[in-house]
């Protein structure tokens, strides 16, 4: 802390953050051609694993140039690029890589927020290295992670976690992009709509129905009509078009839920499909995330999501202390009411866990 700040300890102004997002170049493919060298400068693709076999994990920018991209079907991929190299993948090696990379991130800062193997959030509002400049913390973490893994990352600096990701993709690849507070409504005023995370495409659309396109727009809009058109993704929309994203990096340590989806290749439907998808995959691996994240299983609630294949999203959380797998079972039972003939193209299920500090005071009391 500075000796500024400590004088004036009862200072109101709102902390400002300084969030970098990081995210690697094609990540899968950059560590495929790292590792062969005749796979450099083909287009390549990274096939995908286990359900997802027939469709592509990754593929490198050159193959990027022949329209091809993650989730696409391997047989389309082909036709677009008959040259198209497809390897199989090595996740063992890329989460090697991930374990890397975070140990680069915590030289830096220990408010990491892991968003996949390849791409987490960092809080530097507290490193005083490099002038506690943000940006060239960035700068130094990507170039860490060149001449240890001779591979590149792209980086989004912000003083806001939404806008951090969004700047990340701006100057990619091996790139990065600055917002500074300054600079914020400039860069929120000029942002299309589908840029904002948790904008879906069945949102974008009914949005532009309303003749809403940028967040100029929303801003220029009624609020009142926004949520009750828009409910809950209305009123974040709201705030984002604003400017305003209060959300922190979230840490293992500040984490108060976890959770597991999976994205299916080809719709399913019925409840046997679902219900044999949460057994056999997302209860054990929720299990396990959950011994890491909290080893003494402070659980509030469990919920289920479900997103139809419409892309409408539902969700459905009830109290129950202790993880057991015949909770999920009346979960799924009760969300399924509302499918309503749709095919499911999504299911998450996740744990809330109690907060703590509530709950130490709960029992002083
Ligand atoms: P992304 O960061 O979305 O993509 P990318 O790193 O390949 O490319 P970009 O330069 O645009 O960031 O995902 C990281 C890795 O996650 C990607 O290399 C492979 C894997 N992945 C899948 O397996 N399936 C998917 O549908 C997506 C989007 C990613
Ligand atoms: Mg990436």
């Amino acid at each position: 802390m500075s000796a500024e700040s400590k004088s004036l300890p009862l200072q109101e102004k709102p902390r400002v953050q300084k969030i970098i997002h990081i995210d690697m170049d094609c990540f899968y493919a950059a560590v495929e051609m790292r590792d062969n060298p005749a796979l450099r400068n083909v287009p390549l693709a990274v096939g995908g694993h286990e359900r997802q076999r027939g469709v592509l994990s990754t593929c490198n920018y050159e193959a990027r140039k022949f329209g091809i991209h993650s989730a696409m079907p391997t047989g389309k991929a082909l036709k677009l690029c008959p040259n198209l190299i497809v390897v199989p993948g090595r996740m063992q090696v890329y989460k090697e890589v991930s374990h890397h990379i975070h140990r680069i991130f915590r030289r830096y800062t220990d408010k990491i927020e892991p968003l996949s193997l390849d791409e987490a959030y960092l809080d530097v509002s507290n490193c005083s290295l490099l002038h506690g400049s943000a940006t060239l913390i960035a700068e130094q973490i990507r170039k860490d992670i060149f001449n240890e893994l001779a591979l590149t990352a792209s980086a989004g600096i912000a003083p806001l976690k939404f806008l951090a990701k969004i700047a990340s993709d701006l100057n990619k690849p091996n790139g990065q992009y600055v917002i500074t507070p300054e600079t914020v409504m400039a860069e929120v005023n000029k942002l299309p709509l589908e840029k904002i995370p948790g904008v879906g495409k069945v949102s974008l659309e009914r949005l532009h129905q309303c003749g809403l396109y940028t967040c100029n727009d929303v801003q220029n809009s009624d609020q009142r009509d926004l949520l009750l058109r828009f409910g809950k993704m209305g009123a974040s929309l709201w705030k984002r078009s604003h400017g305003i994203d209060e959300r922190e990096v979230i840490t293992e340590r500040n984490r108060r839920s976890v959770g597991v989806e999976r994205t299916f290749t080809h719709n399913i439907s019925s409840f046997e499909e679902c219900w044999s998808v949460i057994q056999a995959r997302l209860y054990p691996e929720l299990e396990k995330r959950l011994l890491k994240a909290n080893g003494s299983l402070d659980i509030a609630k469990q919920g289920i999501k479900i997103k139809f294949a419409d892309f409408q999203q539902t969700t459905i959380e009830h109290v129950h202390h202790h993880l057991t797998l015949p909770f999920f079972e009346e979960l799924l039972i009760e969300v399924l009411e509302r499918k309503k003939g749709r095919e499911i193209r999504l299911i998450g299920v996740s744990v809330m866990l109690k907060d703590k500090e509530v709950f130490q005071q709960l029992s002083l009391i």
